[in-house]
């Protein structure tokens, strides 16, 4: 069973968008955490829509911090609760979005974890600062429109690449790192899991599609998450103790414009077809191609790949 549905830690009647991937992200590791658990949780889309006044979908006891300190919020939980001799009963989670775990909460989140609290850190990465408009963060993606990083006549957008954050974590040297999505939404709980058996710091990001702030069709909210993996832009694993594990590779690569071209915040490199945008099409696919290399090898990374790096290799030399 994935879902006890008699027992919800998080109820029915929260007030997410339709098809949100958070929510569903959220259910499912807040299900799999259980009620014998603390949760603090940063303010953002998550808090927002769990929590509307008077209410809560909480069946747990749960506390809303600020936007940059659940981490800290969380490792308070779990200091008293190790005075009070109960560390080891009752289990702490922390969360945020995308902003408040790479941009705002990311001191907070590094003291944690640099002095081994016995917490587990979840990001929603739903890549901007969504529950307030649509502002660009620091796990915004490559040439994505946002309201603070519009595409237009002298912009393709987000002009910096999504920064890696798991990765920033894992030189914390912390015994678990995982990357989830809700293209693989049976994948969360056991992930959560494995987790939540370690004591010490943890820290999962999980790729969720934000149907408002990517402008796709809340129907696909699953669909689009599983193509972010196919096409190598968004890699999925688990550094466990310090041993990297890859999900295992889709059947077949694909080219990244499968992924954006059906989301609204990439419409503008689908608008008109010249040699910039192919370029800028090339540096999308080149980072896919990077990924694809680093986790599996230079003999997975298909032709077209290789192609577009090529192509931006060539583009640099003309340049210089
Ligand atoms: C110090 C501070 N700055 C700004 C805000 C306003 N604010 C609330 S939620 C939010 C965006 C949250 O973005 P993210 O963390 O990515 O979560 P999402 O809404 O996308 O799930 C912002 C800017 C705030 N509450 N506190
Ligand atoms: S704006 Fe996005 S993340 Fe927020 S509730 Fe709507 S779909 Fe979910
Ligand atoms: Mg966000």
């Amino acid at each position: 069973m994935i879902f006890d549905y008699a027992n919800r830690v998080l109820k029915p009647g929260y007030t997410s968008c339709m098809g949100c991937g958070e929510a569903l992200a959220m259910r499912l590791v807040a299900q799999a955490c259980g009620n014998k658990c603390i949760f603090a949780n940063a303010t953002g889309c998550s808090e927002i829509f769990t929590s509307r006044y008077p209410t809560s979908s909480w069946n747990a006891p749960w506390i809303h911090s600020l936007f940059e300190n659940s981490a800290a919020v969380a490792s308070g939980v779990y200091y008293a609760l190790k005075h009070k001799g109960k560390a080891g009963e009752v289990s702490v989670v922390a969360s945020g979005g995308d902003g408040a775990t790479a941009d705002i909460g990311l001191q907070c989140l590094s003291g944690a974890m640099e002095r081994g609290d016995d917490i587990l850190y979840v990001c929603w990465d739903n890549e901007a600062y969504m529950n307030t408009g649509v502002q660009r963060s620091g796990l915004t993606p490559l040439d994505a429109d946002t309201t603070t990083s519009p595409s237009g006549s002298a912009s393709f957008g987000n002009d910096r690449p999504k920064k890696d954050l798991p990765m920033i974590m894992a030189a914390h040297n912390i015994p678990y790192v995982g990357i989830g999505s809700v293209g693989y939404f049976r994948e969360i709980a056991p992930m959560v899991k494995r987790a939540m058996a370690i004591r010490g710091p943890k820290f999962l990001q999980i790729h969720v599609t934000c149907p408002l702030g990517w402008r796709t069709d809340p129907a696909k909210t699953v669909d689009m998450a599983r193509l972010a993996f196919e096409c190598g832009l968004y890699p999925l694993y688990e550094i466990i103790r310090g041993e990297m594990k890859p999900r295992r590779a889709p059947k077949e690569w694909i080219p990244v414009e499968q992924y954006l071209k059906p989301q609204g915040r990439f419409r503008h490199l689908f608008r008109k077809a010249d040699e910039t945008v192919a370029l800028q099409m090339a540096r999308i696919q080149a980072l896919a191609a990077a990924n694809i290399r680093k986790f599996y090898g230079d003999a997975a990374v298909p032709q077209f790949a290789k192609d577009a790096e090529a192509k931006i290799a060539e583009a640099a030399k003309a340049t210089a």
